[in-house]
C-alpha cells in the first residue's frame, strides 16, 4: 500500500492546546481521522510521561489507526515503535539516525526525518529516510525549539535541491504554522516544476480546534483541491506492462458479462466493441432482468446518454440488484451537466447505491464532483478549463470521496482510486470524430473489471483503458483508414487483434504506452 502523506497529523498533549477534560485520542484523533486524516504520528513533548505511559498510549493509539487503515509513527522514541509495532517512527536532527532507526524496525518501517536545509534533507534520503518532514515554515509556538523559519520559499528550495539530486521520488510534508488560512498558498507556491509537496503536517490546527473533525475534513477540502501531482505519479509509471497484458489476457479467457444499460445511440457499437475486446455483451435496459443478469457474474454499465423517467427507474433497480449482487457497476453519466433533469438523474444514481467505477469527461465528472454551478457544459462535448494540477486532484478528491475508481477522459485521462493518480496519453483524434466511443470505452472497462472484481480494480481500469486507446491508434495509422467512416471498422480489428494477440502472449502492443 503506497502511503498517503496528504494530511498529517502530528499529535501534542500540551495542555494549552488540548484543553481540560479532553482525551487525545478518542477526542482528537479519532475525529480527526474521520475527518480525513491519513497519517498520525504520536509525539510527547510536553508531558513528564514515564515510557510505561509512553508506550500504553501508543498501544491505544494504534488500535484506533488501525481501524482507519491510517499508518502511526512514533515521533523520536525508535524503541516505542519497536514496542507496539507500528508502522514507523520520525526522526528529528538530533535523535536517531536514519540507518541505526531502520536496523531496529527494518527495511518496511517508515522513518521520516525533519529537515531544514536542504543539505539535511539530502542526506537524510542518502540515508534511506522514507519521507522528509520540511520545516519549520511559519513561526509557531508549538514547537519549543524551532531552529530555522524557512518560509514557503525555502520549502521550494529545499525540494528543488531534491530534485537535483535524484530524490524527487521522495514523499515531503511540510511543518510549522500551518492553518487553514495559508496551507493552499503554500502547497501551490512551493512547487517546483519536478517536485512538489505531497502533503501538510499540522498541530495546533487540529489538535487545538474545537472541532477536530471539521477542522481535518475542511483541510482535507483544501489539502486534495490544491495538492500538485508529483511527477512521479503521473503517466504510467507503476504499472508494469506485463501485469496490463495479463489482465486483457484474463477477460480473452473468462469471457465475462457486460451487462450495458445503454443509450439507444451505441447499443450496437457497444455490443461489437465488448464482443472485440472478448467479453460477452447483454444489451438490456430493463430493470427487472438485473437481478437474473447479475447472478452470471458480471459487470453492469448504467449509461445515461438518453436518460428518460423509466430509463431512471430501471436504472435505480439495476444498480440496486448488482450491489445485492456484490457485482461491478460502471457509470457513465453522460452528458450530467448539461440539463436539469441530468443534474437530478446523476443524483438520484449516486444516492440509489454504490458504484465501482465513474468515467466522465470533464464536465461531467465536475457534474459529480458538485461543482455544478460552475459547470458551463455544452452538450456532451469536452471541453476543458482545468490545469492537468487540478485534473488530477479533482479525479483523486472524487475517488477517494465515493470509495470508487475515477476515469476522466480526454485528450490525457486522468485515472485514480482516490491514493494514486494515473494519467493516460494514448488514444487517437479519430476517436472523437465518431459518436458512441466514450461509451464504448465504458464497456470495455466493465469487461475488464468483470474479469478481476473484486481485486485490482484500478489496474483492470487502466488495462481496459489501454487496449482502447492504442486500438484506436493503431487503426487511425492503417492505410485503409481514411476519415471516422473507414475508422470504426478497423478499430474493432485492431480492438480484436490485440485481444488475440494478448492471449498467444504477444505483448508488443504494450510499447505504445505513454
Ligand atoms: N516540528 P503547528 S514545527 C512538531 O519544524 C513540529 O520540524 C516542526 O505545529 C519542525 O502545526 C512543529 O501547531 C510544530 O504549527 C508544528
Ligand atoms: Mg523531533
Amino acid at each position: 500500500m503506497k502511503t498517503d502523506y496528504a494530511l498529517y497529523l502530528v499529535t501534542s498533549s500540551s495542555p494549552t492546546l488540548l484543553g481540560p477534560d479532553t482525551d487525545l485520542i478518542e477526542d482528537v484523533v479519532r475525529p480527526a481521522l474521520e475527518g480525513g486524516v491519513t497519517i498520525v504520528q504520536l509525539r510527547e513533548k510536553d508531558g513528564d510521561m514515564t515510557t510505561a505511559q509512553f508506550v500504553e498510549r501508543a498501544r491505544r493509539l494504534l488500535e484506533v489507526t488501525r481501524e482507519f487503515g491510517v499508518p502511526l509513527l512514533i515521533n523520536d522514541r525508535v524503541d516505542v515503535a519497536r514496542a507496539v509495532g507500528c508502522e514507523g517512527c520520525h526522526v528529528g536532527q538530533d535523535d536517531m539516525d536514519v540507518q541505526s532507526a531502520r536496523r531496529i524496525l527494518g527495511p518496511d518501517a517508515i522513518i521520516g526525518v525533519s529537515a531544514s536545509t536542504a543539505e539535511e534533507a539530502v542526506k537524510a534520503c542518502r540515508e534511506g529516510a522514507s519521507y522528509l518532514g520540511i520545516g519549520t515554515v511559519f513561526a509557531t509556538s508549538t514547537k519549543k525549539d524551532t531552529k530555522h523559519i524557512i518560509g514557503i520559499q525555502g520549502v521550494r528550495d529545499i525540494l528543488a535541491a531534491l530534485d537535483e539530486a535524484g530524490y524527487a521520488h521522495i514523499p515531503t510534508v511540510c511543518i510549522g504554522g500551518i492553518t487553514q488560512s495559508n496551507v493552499q498558498q503554500v502547497l501551490q507556491q512551493s512547487a517546483t516544476p519536478n517536485k512538489s509537496l505531497d502533503g501538510i503536517a499540522v498541530v495546533s490546527a487540529i489538535v487545538g480546534s474545537k472541532d477536530p473533525k471539521a477542522a481535518a475534513a475542511e483541510f482535507d477540502r483544501l489539502v486534495r483541491a490544491s495538492l500538485p501531482v508529483p511527477k512521479h505519479l503521473r503517466g504510467t509509471a507503476g504499472l508494469p506492462p506485463a501485469a496490463v497484458g495479463a489482465l486483457v489476457k484474463k477477460v480473452g479467457q473468462l469471457k465475462p458479462i457486460s451487462h450495458n444499460m445503454t443509450n439507444l445511440v451505441v447499443q450496437n457499437f457497444a455490443a461489437n466493441v465488448a464482443l472485440a475486446v472478448g467479453a460477452s455483451p447483454i444489451m438490456a435496459n430493463y430493470g427487472e432482468e438485473a437481478a437474473d443478469l447479475c447472478r452470471l457474474g458480471g459487470a453492469l454499465v448504467i449509461n445515461m446518454g438518453t436518460v428518460t423517467p423509466d430509463g431512471l427507474t430501471n436504472y435505480v433497480q439495476a444498480l440496486k440488484a448488482y450491489n445485492d449482487g456484490n457485482r461491478p457497476v460502471i457509470f457513465d453519466p453522460v452528458g450530467a451537466g448539461a440539463t436539469r433533469v441530468r443534474r437530478s438523474a446523476v443524483k438520484t444514481i449516486m444516492a440509489a447505491g454504490r458504484v465501482t467505477v465513474i468515467k466522465g469527461n470533464e464536465g461531467e465528472i465536475m457534474t459529480i464532483y458538485g461543482d455544478d454551478e460552475k459547470v458551463q457544459q455544452r452538450g456532451v462535448d469536452s471541453s476543458s478549463n482545468l490545469t492537468d494540477s487540478q485534473k488530477a486532484n479533482l479525479v483523486r478528491g472524487l475517488a477517494a470521496r465515493e470509495g470508487c475508481v475515477v476515469v476522466m477522459t480526454g485528450q490525457r485521462d486522468f485515472v485514480s482510486d482516490g491514493g494514486r493518480v494515473y494519467v493516460v496519453d494514448n488514444g487517437h483524434a479519430l476517436l472523437g470524430g465518431v459518436t458512441g466511443t466514450g461509451c464504448c470505452l465504458g464497456t470495455t472497462i466493465s469487461a475488464a473489471v468483470a474479469a478481476v472484481y473484486p481485486e485490482n480494480v484500478l489496474e483492470a481500469v487502466m488495462a481496459g483503458i489501454l487496449h482502447y486507446e492504442i486500438a484506436a491508434q493503431n487503426a487511425a495509422v492503417r492505410e485503409d483508414v481514411r476519415g471516422p467512416g473507414t475508422f470504426v471498422p478497423a478499430f474493432l480489428d485492431e480492438l480484436a487483434r490485440i485481444r488475440d494477440e494478448t492471449a498467444r502472449g504477444e505483448l508488443g502492443w504494450l510499447n505504445k504506452m505513454r
